[in-house]
């Protein structure tokens, strides 16, 4: 009984996921669903693309939190377009959650569109939400071991980020063996090694998303 139920969840959140993915083709906005635990970095991930990217595209941002806004005033006060959803105690972000996000944006003003998921390394990646593309990002201090014990997000995701290599002289992480295991379990996904506070690596990411926006788009 208790399978059925969840079945039937997801059953309904990938009807509403499919509905928001025909609003945002239809408004040509490209969405990315950026995923991790609490704290590696997907706002300041975000902050810096959209830093890159605001001069080719006009940028929105879907805040998901349980509680606060304090995600969402640092991209107000960097001039992006953003709304908050707080969740009210859910651990991820559902495909009805961004829809009534999505009525209280305006579409027609925005190409590219960050969701900030939820900090959590589990169901997220269980939740559709009608986006394009999904990244995940892994930050060094939190161990080479993260795809073996939560692999669904790495199999989920196109690319994985490793945030914080400016931490790499100082924590124990072998960047080639993480690669070996996320591969192991999503032979096609890409890597993107790079410090969002020092700057390194972020060029080739924004490049990799530029031309897939792009390629999108056309
Ligand atoms: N050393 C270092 N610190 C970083 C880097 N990127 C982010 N941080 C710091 O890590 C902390 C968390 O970063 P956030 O961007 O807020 O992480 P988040 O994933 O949005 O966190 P939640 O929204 O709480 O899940 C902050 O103190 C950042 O300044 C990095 O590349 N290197
Ligand atoms: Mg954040
Ligand atoms: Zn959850």
């Amino acid at each position: 009984m208790d399978i059925k139920v969840v079945r039937d969840i997801l059953g309904a959140n990938d009807q509403l996921a499919l509905k928001n993915r025909r609003l945002l083709d239809n408004k040509k906005v490209f969405a990315i669903n950026i995923m991790s635990s609490p704290g590696s970095g997907k706002t300041s991930l975000i902050l810096k693309t959209a830093e890159k990217l605001k001069e080719k595209f006009k940028i929105g941002v879907i805040e998901g939190d349980i509680a606060s806004s304090v995600d969402a005033e640092k991209m107000s006060q960097a001039g992006l377009r953003v709304v908050q959803i707080n969740t009210g105690g859910e651990c991820h972000l559902d495909a009805n959650m961004v829809s009534l996000a999505l009525d209280n944006l305006e579409l027609d003003d925005i190409e590219v569109l960050f969701v900030e998921n939820v900090g959590n390394l589990v169901c997220p990646a269980e939740f559709k939400l009608g986006e394009h593309l999904r990244v995940m990002i892994l930050s060094a201090p939190e161990g080479e071991d993260k795809p073996f014990k939560y692999p669904l997000m790495f199999t989920e995701s196109e690319a994985v980020i490793i945030n914080k290599i400016d931490l790499l002289p100082y924590v124990k992480f072998d960047l080639e063996r993480f690669e070996q295991a996320v591969k192991g379990i999503n032979p096609g996904v890409r890597f993107f090694p790079l410090s969002c506070y020092t700057g390194e690596g972020l060029e080739e990411w924004v490049l990799w998303l530029s031309s897939k926006i792009e390629r999108a788009r056309a």
